[in-house]
């Protein structure tokens, strides 16, 4: 059997991201010796005529296609990517009857309204480097007894979830153009755990990748990371939801980095509350270069209301904590959640402002997405219908700034350049994306935000 796997994901901001889930499919693939081969449209000009090569020269029996996203959560300037990911599915459809599977990421957040969006003929829900196998042998068995399989979603909960991850390959990254996603996206990707405890209002990632943290050996992270310091990839961003929690994991993989000698810089999402002085100053001596606090407020009551598991005190000692061993960090900010008022959106700002982070990340408006705590809030209060088409753009932004927020976000970022507002293009787009990146400055666009506003001015 050949599978074909595609990556549709052409988004350029803040920057081309390595299809890493793609990657792992990949390596679940080869361990398994199934014939298989890898399309990434990120940098192709001419999609149809790229697709149709490649299904005439190779001729899959079966198409893989990762949706990682399903739009750009911004507002208000919101981008919704299913209308490519249809038009890529007309090309595959009028030049081969393959059987096509979804999996990923944007898939896992609305399977049953995306797969009939796309009219595709199976799905995988979930982690797939075990469902992929399982679904091709149900492929191939009833290809054997003339079975017509039907068209079904595989649940995670079908296949059960991967404890051991040491017992699956590395991402096999062959077959993508590593060299390009370092040029133009300034990093690389890997993964040390996976899984999420937290239970934050509005956030999908505990959904797609389970409550409870399954954990990759810091040996088997380092050996990754030696065989991308093979391929040239010398700057990573880790993509856990939060690298320093458990903290003893954090550490070990630090060690074993130091150890180990390896010269790789790296940066990732990392929680207030975890923040120690002696992991701060392991993970700066590892390579980090940069963390991003996902803070979302600043403000006891706007924490509170987010579920957020810490405080405006533990900010400020994390942030504290950051300026002391010389790491650059920045804070995230969702502003407009439940209770949210133009007096909280000051506080927060004024607190932020004085934790003088390197940068801030400030959206604007929630995105909603089914299976959170924040969709039953949304419903209960009738700004959401329980038979809303949600693939449809669906922000939650308090009542009680929906009229003022913007043009005082608007006013305010002209004082403060470090600032990006991704929802409305303020300090960051493009053209200052391919400036920074082309003096071969590596790592996220956000640790650059000094330098952006030279270019600015
Ligand atoms: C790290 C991260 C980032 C980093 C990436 C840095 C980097 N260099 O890698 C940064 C901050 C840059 C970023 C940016 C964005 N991100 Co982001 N990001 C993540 C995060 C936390 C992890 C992604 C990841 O690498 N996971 C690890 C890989 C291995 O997992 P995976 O891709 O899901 O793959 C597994 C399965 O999905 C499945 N699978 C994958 N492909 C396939 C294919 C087939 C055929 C099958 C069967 C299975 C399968 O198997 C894989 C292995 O188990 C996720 C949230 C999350 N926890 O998933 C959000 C997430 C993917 N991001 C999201 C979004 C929206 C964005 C942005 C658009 C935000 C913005 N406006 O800037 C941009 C887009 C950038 C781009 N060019 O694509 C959304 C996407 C869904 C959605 N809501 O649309 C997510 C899910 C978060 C969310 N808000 O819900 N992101
Ligand atoms: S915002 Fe971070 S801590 Fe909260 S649930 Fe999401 S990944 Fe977990």
């Amino acid at each position: 059997m050949k599978l074909l796997l595609i990556s549709p994901n052409v988004e350029f901001l803040p920057d081309p991201i390595f299809p890493l889930g793609l990657a792992y499919i990949a390596a679940a693939l080869k361990r398994r010796e199934i014939d298989h081969r890898i399309l990434d449209l990120c940098f192709v000009t001419d999609v149809e005529a790229d697709i149709s090569a490649e299904i005439a020269s190779y001729r899959p029996d079966i198409i893989g296609l990762s949706l990682r996203n399903l739009d750009n959560v911004s507002y208000p300037q919101y981008t919704s990517y299913l209308p490519f990911y249809r038009e890529v599915m007309d090309i595959i459809r009028r030049y081969s009857d393959s059987r096509i599977i979804l999996g990923g990421s944007a898939f896992s957040l609305m399977p049953q309204d995306i797969f009939t969006y796309l009219d595709a003929d199976f799905g995988i829900v979930g982690e797939g480097e075990r469902a992929i196998i399982t679904l091709l042998e149900r492929i191939e068995a009833a290809q054997k007894t003339g079975e017509k399989l039907e068209k079904y979603i595989l649940l995670d909960r079908d296949v059960g979830v991967i404890r051991k991850l040491d017992e699956y390959p590395a991402p096999d990254r062959s077959g993508i153009d590593n060299d390009a996603y370092l040029k133009f996206g300034g990093m690389g990707n890997i993964q040390t755990k996976r899984g999420c405890p937290f239970d934050c209002i509005y956030c999908t990632y505990p959904i797609i990748e389970g409550q409870s943290v399954r954990l990759r050996s810091p040996r088997h992270v380092c050996d990754e990371i030696e065989s991308l310091i093979d391929i040239g990839i010398n700057n990573v961003f880790i993509v856990d939801n939060e690298f320093n929690f458990p903290v003893e994991h954090a550490q070990f993989v630090c060690h074993e980095i130091i150890r180990r000698k390896l010269n790789i810089k790296w940066s990732g999402y990392a929680n207030p509350k975890f923040i120690q002085p002696k992991l701060v100053a392991l993970m700066r001596d590892s390579g980090c270069t940069g963390i991003e606090f996902g803070s979302d407020a600043a403000e006891p009551f706007m924490l509170k209301q987010m579920g957020k598991a810490f405080t405006l005190e533990e900010m400020n000692r994390a942030s504290m904590v950051c300026h002391r061993s010389g790491l650059s960090f920045c804070h995230s900010l969702l502003i407009g959640g439940p209770g949210e008022t133009m007096e909280t959106v000051q506080r927060t700002f004024d607190a932020i402002l004085a934790m003088s982070p390197t940068a801030v990340v400030c959206m604007v408006g929630i995105r909603v997405f089914p299976g959170t705590r924040l969709f039953e809030i949304a419903r209960k209060e009738g700004s959401i219908q329980t038979d809303q088409n949600l693939l449809e753009p669906c922000f939650y932004l308090s009542p009680a700034i929906k009229d003022m927020i913007l043009p005082f976000v608007e006013a305010f970022s002209k004082e403060h350049p470090t600032w990006i507002f991704p929802g409305m293009a303020i300090n960051i787009n493009r053209t200052l994306q391919k400036k920074i990146r082309r003096l071969g400055a590596r790592g996220p666009l956000w640790e650059y935000m000094k330098m952006g506003q030279r270019f600015k001015k």
